[in-house]
């Protein structure tokens, strides 16, 4: 912790959190454009007000239910998600049965090897995605996340994929794989291209998605799957988009 931080002072938590992710990106686990990314994610968490929507229930209890129903989950993990809360994740894997698989955009050995060894210290057994002797492309993808583990993503049913940048999220939608993105930009491509968006911050969705699975996982497989049948992203779209305005509205109309 630096020098410069309060433990009193008003955003305490949020310039922490800063901080990790610079300490992160000098480990070179969050890459440079990570940082710039975390700013976008922070303005999009105090227009929601930094705190979890009640709209983003069902798309959590639908996340949940993909995942603890589905054949062959992964959870793809990226340099922010792993500064973030590798823990969580961590937790999430085991709970469900996903896979944890490292995919990047800004792809290196170097921060392969960061990035597995933060997952390492915070429990994960098995990594996907780190033996470059063993991987599979998908050409639809543009960018280096085409690079996939033929035992993970490749052969994957439903992909948890937080913290994404657009292209990927649709090749996989068209392979026919469900995707569930967890984004604090409701308008994101990636947002809009998934078949579960959760907008909310990742280190609080990850544990609710946990809780929810743990919960669900007693009441049985075919119960999942009713949830899931049931559940429209396209509403939870709107519901998104209406909970920002409403607010900002009830904002402005209490003035300062
Ligand atoms: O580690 P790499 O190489 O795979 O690269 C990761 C980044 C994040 C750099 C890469 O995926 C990227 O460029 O992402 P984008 O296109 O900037 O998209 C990131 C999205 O995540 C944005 O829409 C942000 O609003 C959102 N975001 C940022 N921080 C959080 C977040 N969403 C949830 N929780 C956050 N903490």
């Amino acid at each position: 912790m630096s020098d410069f931080l309060p433990a009193d002072h008003p955003r305490y938590e949020s310039i922490h959190i800063r901080e990790k992710l610079v300490e992160m990106a000098g480990r070179n686990v969050v890459a440079p454009a990570g940082l710039i990314a975390h700013g976008r994610g922070e303005a999009y968490d105090y227009l929601i007000g930094e705190g979890t929507p009640d709209c983003v229930i069902e798309p959590i209890r639908a996340a949940a239910a993909a995942l603890i129903s589905a054949e062959h989950p992964v959870i793809s993990v990226n340099g922010n998600a792993a500064a973030l809360c590798p823990e969580a994740l961590v937790e999430l894997s085991r709970i469900t049965g996903a896979l944890l698989e490292i995919n990047l955009f800004y792809r290196s050995r170097e921060r392969i090897d960061a990035i597995a060894s933060v997952m390492q210290e915070a429990g994960a057994v098995r990594l996907y995605g780190t033996d470059e002797k063993k991987q599979a492309r998908i050409p639809e993808i543009g960018s280096e996340r085409k690079r996939v583990d033929p035992e993970g993503i490749l052969i994957a049913d439903t992909v948890l994929v937080p913290l994404e940048d657009g292209d990927r999220t649709e090749a996989l939608v068209k392979m026919g794989k469900r995707v569930i993105t967890i984004d604090l930009n409701p308008l994101s491509r990636t947002s809009r291209m998934a078949s579960i968006s959760i907008m909310d911050n990742i280190t609080r969705a990850v544990p609710a998605i946990s809780e929810s699975a743990a919960e669900l996982k007693s009441g049985g497989r075919d119960k999942a799957l009713e949830l899931l049948r049931l559940y429209d992203n396209n509403k939870a779209f709107a519901e998104a988009l209406n909970f920002i305005s409403a607010r900002l509205k009830k904002l402005a109309g209490e003035g300062r």
